[in-house]
């Protein structure tokens, strides 16, 4: 999903934006909410929505700060088992100027949605004692010095 070239035109981006813009952000993040969704799309063929929600509240100028030296939002999908739970899906990354990723007046959002077919990564048990599906997501928010901060979704559960 995360091609060469774009990480390419971020780094450069935060290059730009370090030597333009001097001044830090003024306030550490510390807070992250995520959010999944897993719906049905009953069109043909049939499909699984997947909508990710990944809120860091700050002010606009912070925001804005954030992403141009570099900051992002880097999400990892989870199926949960008895025991360690499994990465299913991810590391999944998106910087400054990527679809979904936005700054506005009430932090930095990850919006973002697509489909799968049914039996996808989803599917996280398909045995026939254990079928049902319980998914989730973590998302960081990552900064541009490295300092991160760490999120669990709610679980979705269903017959992926
Ligand atoms: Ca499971
Ligand atoms: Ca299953």
């Amino acid at each position: 999903m995360k091609s060469v070239l774009n990480r390419l035109a971020a780094a450069a981006v935060a290059t730009v934006g370090v030597i333009g813009l001097m001044t830090p952000p003024a306030q550490a993040a510390t807070v992250i909410t995520a959010h999944l969704e897993i719906g049905f799309n009953t069109g043909v063929p049939a499909a699984r929505t997947i909508n990710l929600s990944v809120h860091v509240p700050m002010d606009e100028y912070d925001a804005n700060g954030y992403l141009i030296h570099g900051g992002r939002i880097q999400v990892r999908f989870y199926g949960s088992d008895s025991g360690t739970d499994p990465v299913i899906y991810g590391p999944v990354t998106w910087y400054r100027g990527d679809y979904g990723l936005t700054a506005g007046p009430d932090g930095i959002r990850l919006d973002y949605g697509w489909e799968v077919p049914q039996g996808s990564f989803l599917n996280e048990d398909d045995s026939w004692v254990n079928n049902g599906d319980e998914v989730y997501i973590v998302a960081k928010f990552i900064d541009g010095d490295g300092a991160t901060i760490t999120a669990e979704s709610n679980i979705e559960e269903g017959i992926y």
